[in-house]
C-alpha cells in the first residue's frame, strides 16, 4: 500500500502532510543528530550536504538534521544510533570511546602540534585505524572526520595560567574516561556533564569551568556564563560522522554513494571554516567581555607526563595503536 493512498483516506493527515510534501515523497527519511548550535560551521556545512543529498537523489533520500541535542544528549543519542532510532550522528572520538575504547586515541593531550599534523593523521593511518575499530562495533563511519578544534579552558572564577591553577578546579568534562583522566592528571576536579547540560551547569555554578574550542564558546554563547579563557590548546577534537549499520545497508548502493560523497566532500570546507573561526573569534569574544591568557603549554604537558598520564594511556591503548599515533605525530609522547 502506497503512502499517498493512505494519506488521502485520512483527511486530517492529508492536510498535515501538505506541510511536509518532500518527506512524504521521499523513499527514505533519516535523522542526523548533533550537539551543536545551527550557527556552528558543522551545521552550516551539514545542511548544505543534506540539501545536496536530497537534490542528487531526486528526492528519494531526505536527511533531517536535529542540532542542539534536540533528540537527546550525546550519551542518549549514541544509544539511539545503535538501535537505529536515529540513523546518523556526529560524535567526538572520545565520547565514542565509551563504546569503542581505542577510538579515543586521537584525543591524547598535546599529541598534535597543529592542524596539518591532525589532518595528515586523521586522513591517514590513524584515522583508518580508528574507523576499523568503530566498524568492529557495528557502526558505519564516514571516511572524513569533521573538525571541532583545539580545546581551550574557560573559567568563571580565576584565570588559569599554570597547571597549579587547575588544582581542585571544578571543571566540566564530556562523558569520556580519557577526559576524566586528563583533568585528574592536571590535578583538577572534573565532573562529567553532557554538552546539552553545559550552559546550565555553568550558569548555576555546578562547575566553575569547561574546555572547548573557541568556535563553541562563541556559537553556544558560553561567554555569557564564563569570564576567562586560557589558550592551552591541550588537545584536538573532531566529529566522526556515524551511521547505524542497518539503516546504512537499507539504502541502495547509489544512495549510499551520494551520501558518502557529500558528507566526505563537505569536510574540507567545514575544517577550513572551523579553523578560521577558532582563529578569528578571539577578538569578538574579547569584545563580549572575555579575558584571554596564553599560558606556557609545555608546563601543562609536563604535568600530564609527571602524573603518569601518557604511560597509563599507552598501556590502555596498546602498542599497536600507540605506535600509529607516535608515527603520525613524529615524536615519542
Ligand atoms: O561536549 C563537548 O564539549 C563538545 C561539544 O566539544 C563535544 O562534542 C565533545
Amino acid at each position: 500500500i502506497n503512502r499517498r493512498t493512505m494519506l488521502l483516506g485520512t483527511g486530517t493527515l492529508a492536510l498535515g502532510a501538505a506541510f511536509h510534501t518532500r518527506a512524504d515523497a521521499a523513499e527514505f527519511t533519516y535523522k542526523f543528530a548533533n550537539n551543536l548550535q545551527t550557527t556552528h560551521p558543522l551545521n552550516i556545512r551539514l545542511k548544505e550536504a543534506t540539501d545536496k543529498i536530497l537534490e542528487e537523489s531526486g528526492g528519494r533520500l531526505q536527511i533531517n538534521v536535529f542540532p542542539s541535542s534536540q533528540l537527546g544528549n550525546d550519551t542518549e543519542t549514541l544509544t539511539q544510533l545503535r538501535s537505529g532510532a536515529t540513523e546518523f550522528f556526529s560524535l567526538s572520538p572520545l565520547i565514542l570511546s565509551t563504546l569503542v575504547p581505542n577510538a579515543a586515541i586521537s584525543g591524547i593531550g598535546f599529541a598534535f602540534p597543529d592542524y596539518a599534523a591532525v589532518w595528515k593523521a586523521m586522513d591517514g593511518e590513524l584515522g583508518a585505524y580508528a574507523r576499523a575499530e568503530i566498524e568492529k562495533k557495528g557502526l558505519v563511519p564516514m571516511e572524513k572526520i569533521w573538525d571541532n578544534g583545539f580545546r581551550q579552558i574557560t573559567s568563571s572564577s580565576k584565570p588559569i595560567n599554570t597547571p597549579d591553577d587547575l588544582s581542585g578546579f571544578k571543571i566540566r568534562v564530556p562523558p569520556s574516561p580519557l577526559w576524566q583522566s586528563m583533568f585528574t592528571a592536571f590535578g583538577a576536579a572534573p565532573t562529567t556533564i553532557n554538552f546539552a547540560e553545559v550552559y546550565t551547569a555553568l550558569s548555576t555554578g555546578t562547575v566553575d569551568g569547561q574546555e572547548n574550542p573557541l568556535a563553541i564558546a562563541s556559537t553556544a554563547k558560553l561567554y555569557e556564563v564564563q569570564k576567562n579563557v586560557a589558550m592551552t590548546n591541550h588537545m584536538w577534537d573532531g566529529f566522526w560522522f556515524l551511521a547505524n549499520k542497518r539503516s546504512w545497508e537499507a539504502l541502495p548502493e547509489d544512495l549510499r554513494e551520494i551520501v558518502a560523497k557529500n558528507l566526505n566532500g563537505k569536510a574540507d570546507e567545514q575544517r577550513a571554516d572551523t579553523a578560521k573561526l577558532n582563529d578569528t573569534v578571539r577578538e569578538e569574544l574579547t569584545k563580549l567581555g572575555m579575558t584571554f591568557t596564553d599560558p606556557d603549554k609545555a608546563a601543562f604537558r609536563a604535568k600530564l607526563k609527571d602524573a603518569g598520564f601518557y604511560s597509563e594511556w599507552k598501556g590502555k591503548f596498546g602498542d599497536e595503536a600507540w605506535g600509529i599515533l607516535e608515527k603520525a605525530v613524529g615524536t615519542s609522547l
